[in-house]
Parts: structure tokens; sequence; C-alpha cells
């Protein structure tokens, strides 16, 4: 049986939580256009009994970090540079290659590492093939594979790459589990995921989600949630006119938590303003960076 971390890095946007997702087959990762959505390390896992275990993890994209909460997310990049067995560099293919590519020399990763071109869907082939000869000919590239993460196009092919590089061992976690982190961590990234899609510009980047109550009750599931931003004038906009932005964002939230869940769900949201809650550590923590 084959056995391992297989860690996928990237330029932010490149469509690593988008190929998590795509390898699972479920919507573990939320995804957007903006960059830094992503703000964990987050661990799926791909389980054929007696043949394989991918512990696939998704990260931030790579970034020079400016306030501590990017350093935090730097870190959970870091963490994932150390344990893996197979890296995974993803390259949208329509991005600045001379980028990515001293980005990925500069991992300076000893593993076996698998070049990931996505996004073929958005161009020819010969801008395709071009990308594909620059990549291959690096030394990092053991090998690469072409797919289009939105339209699930070749992840088999990825997969069995990912098999050929990857050691033999024992399973790390139980067969039936698809990832280490409590529902409640998930039910906070959809509500986050629906800032990134409702509010433009700089209020995703100063908002966190903390779930304060998880309850099942009969057949409904109870849940709590403050949404943080650092200043009034945030709060503001993200209640909107009459409170009309924060119940769209309601709703938008529990009809993605109830599918998630499968269970009918009752979704209270409150907005706290923290200031500066970016730059401490104690904020940080509570809310779980
Ligand atoms: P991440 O920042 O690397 O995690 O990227 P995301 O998975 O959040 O994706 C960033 C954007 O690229 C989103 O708008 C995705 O829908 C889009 N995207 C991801 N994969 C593909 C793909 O294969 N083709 C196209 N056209 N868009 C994609
Ligand atoms: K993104
Ligand atoms: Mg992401």
């Amino acid at each position: 049986m084959k056995a391992g971390f297989v860690n996928i890095f990237g330029k932010p946007n490149a469509g690593k939580s988008t190929l998590l997702n795509a390898l699972l087959g479920e919507k573990l990762a939320i995804i957007s256009p903006k960059v830094q959505t992503t703000r964990h390390r987050i661990k799926g896992f791909l389980t054929e009994p007696g043949k394989y275990q991918l512990i696939f993890s998704d990260t931030p994209g790579i970034i020079q970090p400016k306030y501590k909460l990017q350093e935090r997310m730097m870190q959970s990049v870091k963490s994932a540079l150390e344990d893996a067995d197979v890296a995974l560099l993803m390259a949208d293919v329509a991005d600045n290659r001379e980028e990515n590519n001293n980005l990925f020399a500069s991992l300076n990763l000893k593993v076996p590492c698998i070049v990931v071109l996505n996004k073929i869907d958005k161009l020819g082939d010969k801008r395709i093939n071009d990308a594909a000869i620059f990549y291959k000919s690096q030394p990092y590239c053991k090998k690469l594979v072409q797919i289009s993460a939105l339209q699930k196009a070749h992840i088999d092919e990825l997969i069995n790459a990912i098999l050929e590089y990857l050691p033999e061992g024992e399973p790390f976690y139980p067969e039936d589990d698809m990832t280490d982190l409590p529902t409640k961590f998930f039910v906070g990234e959809m509500v986050r995921e629906k800032i990134f899609e409702l509010f433009g510009d700089e209020i995703p980047y100063h908002t966190a989600v903390m779930v304060n109550e998880f309850k099942e009750k009969d057949t409904l599931v109870k849940i709590q949630a403050d949404i943080i931003v650092q200043r009034e004038s945030q709060k503001g906009i993200l209640l909107g006119e009459g409170g009309k932005m924060i119940k769209q964002l309601g709703t938008l939230a529990r009809q993605d938590i109830e599918k998630f869940l499968q269970q009918k769900v009752f979704l209270q949201l409150f907005i706290k303003v923290r200031p500066k809650w970016r730059d401490n550590e104690l904020h940080l923590k509570e809310y779980g960076y």
C-alpha cells in the first residue's frame, strides 16, 4: 500500500483549493477569484483501501507577509514544505512563468515535485505547450501534468503520477475520514467564502469568522458565529441598509452549510469590531490562526 503527504504549493489564485476539491470530489476548501482566500493548511484524505492513502494539503498562496495574520499563513506553508512526500507545484498556465519558476526554485524542495499546469481550459494548445516545455526543463520538475481543476479534467492522470512517486506505507488516518479538521472549521470557512463573494476590495481581508455555538437540536443544527472586523465602518458595510447585506450573507452561507451537513440549519450571525485583530496574538489565536 502507498501512503503519504501530497502538499500543494503555488502563487495566490493558481487554483490550489479548486484542485483539492476536485481530488476529493467534495467541497472542502473555499474558493474565490480573490487572492489570500485560503488562510490555513487544509488536509483532505483520499483513501482507496488496500491501495493508497493520499493526504493532500491545500496551503495559502505564497506571499511576502505584511502583518501577523499573513505571517501565520506563511507558517502553515512552511509546515507543509517540511512534511511533504510529494509536492505539487501549481501554476496557472497563463501566469508569468519566470515568477512561478523563481518561486518554485526558491522552495528548495528535496522531495519529488510534480508541476501541475492548471487552467488549460483558458488557452490554446500552442501556448499550453510552450509553458509545458518551459517548466519541464527546470531541475525541480520530475513530471508535469496539465489539468483543468475547474473542469475536473485529467485529475486521474495526476493521481497516477502522484502514486508513481509516493512511498510505500500504512494509512495515517482511518479509511472513512476525509479530513482532520472539525466540522466547525468548515462552517466558519463557508461564511468567510460568502464574505469574499459579496464584498469587494478590502472587507474580506479585514474579516475573520468565529463559530461559537454548534448544537444539534432534533432535526436542526443551531449555529451561532461572530464576524470579526477591524473598524466600525466595516461593520456598517457588512450590515448594509437595514441589515440587508448580513441577511443575504446569512442566507447564502446557510444554504452551503446545509448542503455540507445534509441537515437543516439555523444560522445566527453577529458582527464584532476588534481593532487591529490581524496583528494581535491573542485575537489571532482566538480566531484559529
Ligand atoms: P488558490 O488561491 O490557488 O486556492 O485558487 P482558487 O482555487 O481559489 O481559484 C482561484 C480562481 O481560479 C477561482 O476563481 C477559480 O474558479 C479559478 N480556477 C481554478 N481552477 C481553474 C481552472 O482549471 N480553470 C479556470 N478557468 N479557472 C480556474
Ligand atoms: K483564491
Ligand atoms: Mg486557496
